[in-house]
C-alpha cells in the first residue's frame, strides 16, 4: 500500500488504496473500420465501459508500443486521439494521454489531460519543458531499446538495480527542472525490453523499485506476452485468468495504479485482496 497523494491535473489522487487505469487504445486494430466517425464512436462507447466498469482513470493512447508495431507518424497519432480527448473533455475521472512525442503531448495538454503516460520516460525533445510548464501527472516509465527491436535481446547485469536506478535518474531530472515530486510516477515498463526472467524478478522486486524511483509505481502487466509465455495462451484477449492474478500480485506488492483492461474483473479482485488484507490486519492487532 502506499500512503501517497498525487497531483494529477483536476484531481488529487488518494494513493492509499491500488488504482485501476482502464486502457483505451485508439488503434485501427481496436475499433471498427466503418472510418474515423464510427471509429469515435467506438472509442467514446469504450471510454463510458471503462468508467462504469469502475476505472479510476483512463488511458487514451493512438501510438502501439507492442513489439514490432508499425509506424504512425505524429499527425496520426493525434487525428486518432485528439477528437476522443476533446469529446472527453471534463470527464469524472484523470485523464492520462500515452504518448512518447512532446508535440502530441502539447496539443492533450491544451485540451486538458491531467496525465501523461510516457514510455520514454520524457526523451523526447522539448518534453520536459512542457511538463514542467503543466500541471498534469507525469508517468516515467523504464524501457530497454525501442520498440521495433526491443525484444530481440533484452540484457541486463542487474535488471532490478537497473531498472530502478533509471527510474530514479528521470525522477531526479524532473525535480531539478522544477516539476513537484508529487505529480510523478514511475513505472518499470513490464515487457519494454525485458525477458520472462527480467519481469519476473522486477515484479518480485517492486518494493525495492519503488524505493529506488522515489516515487508511487503505476504497473502495467494485463493480456502481456509474459503472462502468454507463462500459461501458454497465445490469444492476449483470453488472458483474463493471468491478468487479474498478476494485477494481485502488483497490488500486494505496492504497487499505486494498476493499468489494465479489464476494468471489473481486476477490481473485484483487488476488493477481495483488500478485504483481506483488513481482516487479517484486525485478527493480528486482537492477538
Ligand atoms: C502504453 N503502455 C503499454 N504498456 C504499458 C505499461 O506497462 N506501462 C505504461 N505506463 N504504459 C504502457
Amino acid at each position: 500500500m502506499c500512503t501517497a497523494m498525487m497531483q494529477c491535473g483536476r484531481f488529487q489522487l488518494d494513493l492509499s488504496r491500488p488504482l485501476v487505469m482502464g486502457i483505451l487504445n485508439v488503434t485501427p486494430d481496436s475499433f471498427s473500420d466503418g472510418g474515423r466517425f464510427r471509429a469515435l464512436d467506438d472509442a467514446l462507447a469504450q471510454a463510458e465501459r471503462l468508467m462504469r466498469d469502475g476505472a479510476d482513470l483512463l488511458d487514451i493512447g493512438g501510438e502501439s508500443t507492442r513489439p514490432n508495431a508499425a509506424y504512425v507518424s505524429p499527425q496520426e497519432e493525434m487525428d486518432r486521439v485528439l477528437p476522443v480527448l476533446e469529446r472527453l473533455q471534463g470527464a469524472p475521472v484523470p485523464l492520462s494521454l500515452d504518448t512518447r512525442r512532446s508535440e502530441v503531448m502539447r496539443a492533450g495538454l491544451t485540451l486538458g489531460v491531467d496525465l501523461i503516460n510516457d514510455v520514454s520516460a520524457l526523451e523526447d525533445d522539448g518534453a520536459l519543458a512542457l511538463m514542467r510548464d503543466s500541471r498534469a501527472g507525469i508517468c516515467l516509465m523504464h524501457k530497454q531499446g525501442n520498440p521495433d527491436s526491443m525484444q530481440q535481446r533484452p540484457h541486463y547485469q542487474d535488471v532490478v538495480a537497473e531498472v530502478g536506478d533509471y527510474l530514479r535518474r528521470r525522477v531526479a531530472l524532473c525535480l531539478d527542472a522544477g516539476i513537484a515530486r508529487e505529480r510523478l510516477l514511475a513505472d518499470p515498463g513490464f515487457g519494454f525490453g525485458k525477458t520472462l526472467e527480467h519481469n519476473l524478478a522486477l515484479l518480485a522486486a517492486l518494493p525495492a523499485v519503488a524505493e529506488r524511483a522515489g516515487v508511487p509505481l503505476l504497473v502495467g502487466l494485463s493480456r502481456k506476452s509474459m503472462l502468454g509465455a507463462i500459461t501458454g495462451e497465445a490469444v492476449a484477449e483470453q488472458r483474463l485468468g493471468a491478468s487479474v492474478a498478476a494485477a494481485l500480485e502488483a497490488a500486494r506488492r505496492g504497487a499505486a495504479i494498476i493499468r489494465v483492461h479489464d476494468v471489473k474483473e481486476t477490481r473485484q479482485a483487488l476488493q477481495v485482496l483488500a478485504a483481506l488484507q483488513q481482516s487479517s490486519l484486525e485478527q493480528d492487532s486482537q492477538k
